[in-house]
């Protein structure tokens, strides 16, 4: 209750549900994306649970932008207690197919963005001893498939970057999780939310359950792992 949560990618998808699930549970937050219009339409959801919301059209892979949101949230609230490291872009093709720009692009947004978000809420939290960072990482952050060189490069990076994270502040009280999905039905990767093909998919509500599960263990316990796959997915 009366926690404040920065979440990055929260104009649709599994970030929205996080935003709105964290809103519920009595969370001010705000919502990082780079489309101003999708993420008025969320912070709209967010109050209409009851909670106060701003909004920070950004890049996450742009420090500036990073660092400006931060101040937002800083300024609006006071305090940032969580930070959820969501926004992520896919790329499925062969290493033969993939040009250097979208390798840099995959590891800018989906493990750069995650340094660069956590480095500037870490000095905040951990001079008030306490404080999240939950990372949202992939059931393919830790094994692998053909065709996902660098999305796997990036979720792998994710997971070695909160582990090392975690024993850096765990002494400080600041707790590091991180939370991999399973297909879950999305717009991610060019896709659309509802598509008949993701029968059976998760929902993003399934992993904003995780995230607030994490999210409300108690400052004595630390939930540093979750991963969620759907029935239907075989491998
Ligand atoms: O994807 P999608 P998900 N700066 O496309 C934002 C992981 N995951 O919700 O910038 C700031 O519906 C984008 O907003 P906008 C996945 O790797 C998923 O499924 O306005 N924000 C939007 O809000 C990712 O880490 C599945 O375009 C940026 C959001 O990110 C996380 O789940 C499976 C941005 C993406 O929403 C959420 O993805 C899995 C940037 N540079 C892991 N670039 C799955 N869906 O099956 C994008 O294993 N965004």
């Amino acid at each position: 209750k009366n926690k404040v949560a920065i979440v990055t990618g929260a104009s649709r998808g599994i970030g929205e549900a996080i935003a709105v699930a964290l809103a519920r549970e009595g969370v001010d937050l705000v919502l990082v994306g780079r489309k101003e219009a999708d993420l008025e339409r969320v912070a709209a959801r967010v109050r209409d649970e009851g909670r106060a919301c701003r909004i920070s059209t950004a890049d996450v892979s742009c420090e500036e932008d990073v660092r400006r949101t931060v101040e937002l949230a800083r300024e609006a609230f006071g305090k940032i207690d969580i930070l959820v490291n969501n926004a992520g872009i896919g790329l499925f093709k062969t290493v033969q197919e993939t040009s250097l720009e979208e390798w840099n692009r995959i590891l800018q947004v989906n493990l750069t963005g995650a340094f660069l978000f956590s480095r500037a809420v870490l000095e905040d939290m951990i001079e008030r001893g306490q404080g999240q960072i939950i990372n949202i990482s992939s059931d393919i952050g830790k094994r692998t498939i053909p065709r996902a060189s660098a999305y796997c490069a990036s979720k792998f990076g994710l997971e070695a970057f909160s582990e090392v994270l975690a024993k850096e502040v765990r002494k400080s009280g600041v707790r590091v999780g991180v939370i991999r999905p399973g297909l879950t039905d999305t717009y991610f990767n060019d896709t659309k939310q509802g598509a008949p093909e993701k029968e059976g998919w998760l929902q993003a509500e399934d992993i904003a359950e995780a995230v607030v599960y994490m999210a409300s263990a108690p400052r004595h316990a630390l939930v540093d792992e979750i991963t969620v796959h759907p029935v239907i997915q075989e491998y």
